[in-house]
């Protein structure tokens, strides 16, 4: 190893001048200065001390936080007021944003593993591109274009994330590529295609104040998305607030109401809404006929599901379907809001789609305070559901349509033979192919999944089939880290610039505020390496700053759903606190953008005859359920406003960690509790058919008798979890299995 590699700056290496000489700057120096957003110029420490205003790299809210900069330097940061998101607001985690960028765990130089049995060591930058190319090059060759594969995220930046997907799959040929919006958004995605013909959540944040009923389906809103929730609170018109969700949670406490029905008895539920509905005539015949297909069908499917008939399984009263009916019927402004109780579950899509049936039904739709609303959970969801080149092609695109695939070839510059007429698998057959011994090199971004997946000991056990694994991650210390043979160090957050869209399709600006220890560079910048060291730096020559990708990215969206052919640039997004799309080359010879936009005002959806399509499924039962050997069910999701996922930053904080519990606990139901002979705060082993883990008992009513919760923050959870996917969307069922809880010897 190269000592004086390690200590040198990245723009001293002179191979990797040449490198920046042929495809941009790849230099750790801040270009931010007052009035050029980010782009391009050096600043001084003479240069006077100034506020900038970004995107928040946490949740899909995608609040404005404003960083104040002193010397050239981000020194501190508030809620912007000003942005049209959060009004002056942030949330805990919001507020740490910058100080879990000085971690000492940062990655700041590559770590290579030189045999199976090595420990991970410090390399050189030249070594780690080098090494990666030709361990992957050397699979590919032996196994064929299948044998590597990705796991990317919705957490980098769309201008990464479509440089990523480019890279691999035109660049170095690869067909397999997924990311953790599977685990996430996958769901809303496909129920939306196909009930609307696009992936388009219609609303905007507006709507949160302007219903007079808001229902949410297994959402925890005040703590999943607490500025959101701040917009409910907002809402002047002493909305009825209906929470759907097994656990009374903090956002469910804070509802009108609470529907508290049996875990994944979603369907039933939403179905018993619908025939009451129907039954009532409380449906609006004129938009049925005139913008829907499909809801003839659908009501006759209805009659084996009236209230009494689903009681026995939902456990909720014929009487409080029917008030549920009542209301949405006597609503003027009905919106549903769903997020991971509904996604993550074995009829995922079909339940989604039930919401989406419900506002299409009772008209609820295209006007203000209305929607079927998917909530996004990561800070650029949405921007890996248009430009991860993933399972879809960039943009939204088919990659099994030619006209599709030439569109795309043409808006990148590259010829159309690149573009394989072949559709990615899904995360989990990915990880079923490396099982198989059929992929054997894999490359994850941004993603902690030896911590977030599934069933975690067929996990682990699947990633040690793996001959190369390289994890590209702003710590070193993550779970997925420590298995690597290969970790990059990436710049994060405030370290590197590009756009975000957040859940109600708002582009905002991410900016360079910070810079990344050591050699860490921008997973931008990393995928510019690598598309160099494997010889297709060519194909890329155009793409040199993230700016120059967001053109390219623009003309791949013109005449879809989601054209933003409008955008100028970055400084247009900037000056206009961000930009939801549509925004088409046409809106903006008409104007500026207005703040607030909804989707199918117009009542056109995006299938050929412009119809929505009522879809409907007969139910059908998880594939665990509680039984006499395992008798509860176990709920898994977030536990805090504080934390993120699995902690790998917002662990870095002290004030977020004095904001949660620093161990794995699970909340129990008293009656349970006493049962069991569990007393408060005793430690307790919760077991499934997958493992076991140790848990401190939180006594709450929270959590009824016969179920249990445990929060994903901590990697113990998905030791327990039971690999099940939605036939449509592939997400994981995250959030139902079967388990037991047996006390342990006081500690
Ligand atoms: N503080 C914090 N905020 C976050 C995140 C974080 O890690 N921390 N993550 C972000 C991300 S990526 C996401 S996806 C969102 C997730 O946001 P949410 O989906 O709101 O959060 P979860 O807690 O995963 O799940 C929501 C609720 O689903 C309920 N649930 C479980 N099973 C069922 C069921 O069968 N039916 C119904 N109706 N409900 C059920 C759970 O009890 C839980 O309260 O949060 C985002 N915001
Ligand atoms: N049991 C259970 N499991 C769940 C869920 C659940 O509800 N229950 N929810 C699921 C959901 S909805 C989600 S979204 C997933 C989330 O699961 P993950 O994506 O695995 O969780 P994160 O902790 O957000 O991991 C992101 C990783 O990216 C790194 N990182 C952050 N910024 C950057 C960057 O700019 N560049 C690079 N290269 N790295 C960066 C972080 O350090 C971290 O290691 O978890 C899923 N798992
Ligand atoms: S609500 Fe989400 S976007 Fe807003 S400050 Fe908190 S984490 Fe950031
Ligand atoms: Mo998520």
């Amino acid at each position: 190893m190269n000592s004086q590699m390690e200590e040198a700056p990245v723009q001293e290496s002179r191979l990797l001048s040449l490198i920046q000489a042929k495809s941009g700057p790849l230099t750790q120096e801040l270009s931010l200065t007052e009035g050029n957003f980010g782009l391009g110029k050096v600043p001084t420490k003479a240069q006077p001390d100034f506020a900038t205003k970004m995107v928040c790299g946490f949740c899909s809210t995608g609040c404005s936080l404003t960083v104040h900069m002193k010397e050239g330097r981000a020194v501190g940061l508030t809620p912007s007021s000003d942005y049209p998101v959060n009004l002056g607001m942030a949330c805990p985690k919001g507020w740490e944003a910058l100080r879990v960028l000085e971690a000492p765990d940062r990655a700041s130089q590559p770590l290579l593993r030189r045999s199976k049995t090595s420990p991970l060591l410090p390399c050189d930058l030249d070594t780690a591109m080098t090494v990666m190319t030709s361990r992957f090059k050397a699979i590919l060759q032996e196994h064929g274009d299948e044998a590597v594969a990705f796991l990317s995220t919705g957490q980098i930046t769309s201008e990464e994330m479509a440089f990523l997907g480019a890279l691999t799959k035109f660049g170095m040929g690869l067909v397999h590529g997924d990311g953790n919006t599977r685990q996430c958004m996958a769901t809303s995605v496909a129920a939306y295609k196909q009930s609307f013909g696009f992936d388009a959540p219609p609303y905007t944040y507006a709507d949160f104040e302007l219903s007079d009923v808001l229902i949410f389906a297994g959402s925890n809103l005040a703590i999943a998305h607490p500025i959101l929730w701040e917009r409910v609170l907002r809402n002047p018109n002493s909305p009825r607030t209906i929470v759907i969700d097994p656990r009374k949670t903090e956002t469910a406490m804070a509802a009108t109401d609470h529907v508290a029905l049996a875990p994944k008895s979603d369907l039933q539920l939403f179905y018993s809404i619908a025939q009451v509905l129907v039954r009532m005539g409380w449906i609006d015949r004129e938009f049925i006929d005139n913008h829907t297909e499909g809801f003839d069908d659908f009501a006759a499917f209805l009659a084996d599901y009236s209230p009494e008939q689903t009681a026995g399984f939902t456990g909720i009263k014929a009487e409080t379907v029917i008030e549920l009916a009542k209301t949405i019927h006597q609503g003027k402004r009905v919106s549903f809001w769903w997020t991971m109780g509904v996604n993550q579950g074995h009829e995922a899509t079909r339940t989604a789609q039930a919401i989406i049936n419900l506002a299409l039904m009772t008209g609820n739709i295209g006007k203000p305070g209305t929607g079927a609303n998917s909530i996004t959970g990561q800070c650029n969801a949405m921007g890996s559901r248009l430009f991860s080149n993933t399972t879809n092609l960039l943009g939204g695109h088919d990659f099994l349509n030619p006209e599709h695939r030439a569109k795309v070839a043409a808006a990148l510059g590259i010829e159309v033979e690149r573009v394989k007429a072949r559709n990615s698998l899904a995360y989990h057959e990915i990880l079923d192919r490396i099982r198989e011994g059929k992929i054997k090199g894999l490359w994850v971004i941004a993603t902690n999944t030896a911590h977030s997946w599934i069933d975690q000991r067929a996990l682990l056990e699947t990633f040690s089939k793996l001959d190369f694994l390289v994890v590209q991650d702003m710590y070193h210390s993550t779970e997925t880290a420590r298995l690597a043979d290969l970790v990059l160090p990436a710049a994060a957050w405030g370290e590197k610039e590009g756009t975000f869209i957040n859940s109600e399709r708002r582009i905002g600006l991410v900016k360079k505020v910070s810079l990344a220890p050591g050699q860490a560079l921008s997973d931008f910048n990393l995928f510019k390496l690598v598309a160099e060291y494997w010889g297709c730096g060519h194909l890329f020559r155009a793409w040199k700053t993230p700016e120059a990708v967001f053109q390219i990215l623009k003309e791949t969206t013109r005449n879809l759903p989601c054209d933003i052919t409008g955008i100028r640039d970055y400084q247009m997004l900037d000056l206009m606190n961000g930009i939801q799309w549509p925004y088409t080359q046409k809106d903006s010879q008409a104007g500026p953008p207005t703040i607030e936009r909804r989707l199918f005002a117009d009542r056109r959806f995006y299938h050929v005859d412009g119809r929505a399509r009522i879809l409907f499924e007969k139910p059908r039962r998880p594939g665990e359920v509680p039984d006499s050997e395992f008798p509860y069910w176990l709920l898994t999701g977030r536990g805090t406003a504080a934390q993120w996922h699995t902690q790998t930053r917002t662990g870095k904080s002290e004030v977020l960690n004095k904001l949660s519990p620093q161990s794995l606990y699970v909340e129990i139901n008293p009656v349970n509790a006493r049962e069991l002979g569990i007393p408060p705060g005793a430690r307790v082993r919760v077991l499934s058919r997958r493992g076991s883990v140790i848990a401190r008992a939180q006594l709450s009513h929270a959590i009824a008798p016969g179920q249990i919760f445990l929060p994903m923050h901590y990697a113990e959870t998905n030791r327990l979890t039971f690999s099940e996917f939605d036939p449509y969307s592939k997400q994981p069922s995250y959030k139902a299995c079967a388990v037991r809880v047996e006390p342990l010897a006081a500690s």
